[in-house]
């Protein structure tokens, strides 16, 4: 068994791979944990990697992020799925999913996703795990996250976030009056707590802070009740799972450039959606990780304010958002859009480590006679930036140069193997490769579970 390190060891690993014929499906992927991670500002198209993957792997682990997370999946039959807190890997059936310490979990948002699933046919229950030692996230979080954002209004500061809570929730567990899932079993406490950061609330927001907590208490006595059978020691089971050779896929949520140390701060999500945020948010040794695998798509796009050196605007932006269908999984907002950011894309495969890319969404640039690729930032001077810059004031006035490349003008959404795609395609996916020095293994060329081309 070989793994792919790195794109030096690709030349020898390819002559140790088997032709490419196998039904994607089936082509496995020599790792025994693989983590699958936005690169970009969200929406690469994790979901659907992770669903493929998920039949090779016996547990599919979600690390950080909550319910601001959106995955799209179609299974082999074409049906639509939106996941939000649950693993993209529920739709396999012989996988086990993790909700690990890192997530912030509002429960009657998970369990209506449950409920969901179930009506249509997918068994969760006895399938997903919850960490004890993740933090609950409370209608309290939710209504803190639209308060905020309104205040904001207007000031040109507004983040643009999904309001499911995600930052107060995370403020919570930062400042040490969080609640977490382990805490529901000792619920003689918990109305206390619960009446405390309620307290805290009042006190910021005062008669704008619409929340019953007498309301949310009773809710979680029921909760508390139903989510017994989930709740596990997942530092426990991941890591036995590892020593008796299990394979575990991990589901990045988010991206890198949206992440609260990485990205483009403060317009970032309140996690770590870049290699750390895995380590501490499954306890899960980094030292286990054999694949780290960058989910980026063909172009960019980005929900929510904040700089985005490569967008594009007007009747070209459209078009791009219209073809890919550029609306958010979570709150249905139109996406920004814009080129591939190479700059921005080599900062994250060093941070990460990246050792192998899918190419999301090739498909979508089908029609476009010329492709442009953001190559180098520059400063409003001119002067060549090197490195991905801390500040706003930076970011937001960066001048970007641009290598055109032509497009192939033809449908690929049917294409299968590498050989068949266009060569002005294949020189795209090389180009990217050649720009970031990461193996470029899997092509998107379409939403559905088998619209993927593996790059030999
Ligand atoms: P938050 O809610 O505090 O995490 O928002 C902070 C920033 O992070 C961005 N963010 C996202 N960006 C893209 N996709 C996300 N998930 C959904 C999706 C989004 C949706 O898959 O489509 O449905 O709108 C996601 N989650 C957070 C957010 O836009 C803010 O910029
Ligand atoms: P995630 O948050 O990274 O899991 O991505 P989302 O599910 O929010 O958004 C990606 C969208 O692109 C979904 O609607 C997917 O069905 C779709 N998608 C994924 N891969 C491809 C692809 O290769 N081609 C096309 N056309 N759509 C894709
Ligand atoms: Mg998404």
């Amino acid at each position: 068994a070989h793994v792919f390190r790195s794109h030096a060891h690709l030349a020898r690993a390819v002559a140790q791979e088997p032709a490419a014929a196998a039904p994607v499906t089936q082509e496995k992927l020599d790792a025994q944990v693989a983590v699958v991670l936005g690169t970009q500002w969200g929406d690469e198209g994790k979901g659907k990697l992770v669903d493929i993957l998920a039949g090779q792997y016996e547990v599919v682990a979600r690390a950080q992020g909550g319910a601001n997370a959106g995955h799209t999946i179609y299974d082999a039959q074409g049906n639509k799925y939106a996941l939000h807190l649950v693993p993209s890997g529920i739709l396999n059936p012989d996988a086990v999913c993790v909700i690990g310490n890192g997530v912030v979990v509002h429960l009657p948002g998970m369990f209506s996703e449950i409920k969901a699933l179930e009506a249509r046919g997918v068994q969760v229950q006895g399938r997903l795990l919850i960490s004890d030692r993740a933090h609950l996230l409370f209608d309290l979080h939710k209504e803190i996250d639209g308060l905020r954002e309104a205040e904001l209004a207007g000031s040109g500061k507004q983040i643009g976030t999904t309001k499911r809570g995600i930052g107060p929730a995370y403020s919570s567990k930062a400042i040490r009056n969080g609640i977490r899932v382990g805490d529901l079993q000792f619920m003689g406490t918990f109305a206390d707590k619960l009446r405390k950061l309620a307290m805290d609330g009042r006190k910021r927001f005062g008669e704008d802070f619409n929340y019953d907590v007498e309301a949310e208490i009773k809710t979680y006595a029921d909760l508390a009740e139903q989510l017994k059978p989930f709740i596990t020691d997942t530092v426990e089971y991941l890591n036995v799972a590892h020593e008796s050779g299990k394979r575990i896929l991990i589901e990045g949520a988010n991206a890198t450039m949206l992440d609260l140390d990485f990205g483009t701060y403060p317009f970032v999500t309140s996690s770590n959606p870049s290699i750390g945020g895995i380590a501490s948010g499954l306890g899960l040794a980094p030292n286990k990780y054999e694949a780290l695998v960058g989910v980026v798509k063909a172009y960019t796009t980005r929900v929510g304010a904040g700089p985005y050196p490569t967008e594009v605007f007007g009747p070209a932006a459209d078009n791009l958002r219209e073809i890919g269908r550029e609306y958010g999984t979570t709150t249905g907002r139109p996406r920004r859009v814009g080129w591939m950011d190479i700059p921005a894309l080599r900062y994250v495969c060093r941070i990460n480590g990246l050792t192998h890319i899918n190419l999301t969404k090739l498909d979508v640039l089908s029609d476009q006679p010329n492709i442009q690729i953001g190559t180098q930032y520059r400063s409003k001077a001119g002067a060549a930036i090197n490195s991905m810059p801390a500040n706003l004031e930076v970011l937001e006035e960066v001048q970007v140069d641009y290598e055109t490349v032509p497009g192939w003008m033809c449908d690929i959404s049917h294409v299968r193997t590498w050989e068949d795609l266009p060569q002005q395609a294949k020189d795209y996916v090389q180009r990217i490769e050649d720009l970031t020095g990461v193996y470029c293994r899997w092509i998107g060329v379409g939403p559905g579970r088998d619209a993927i081309v593996i790059k030999p």
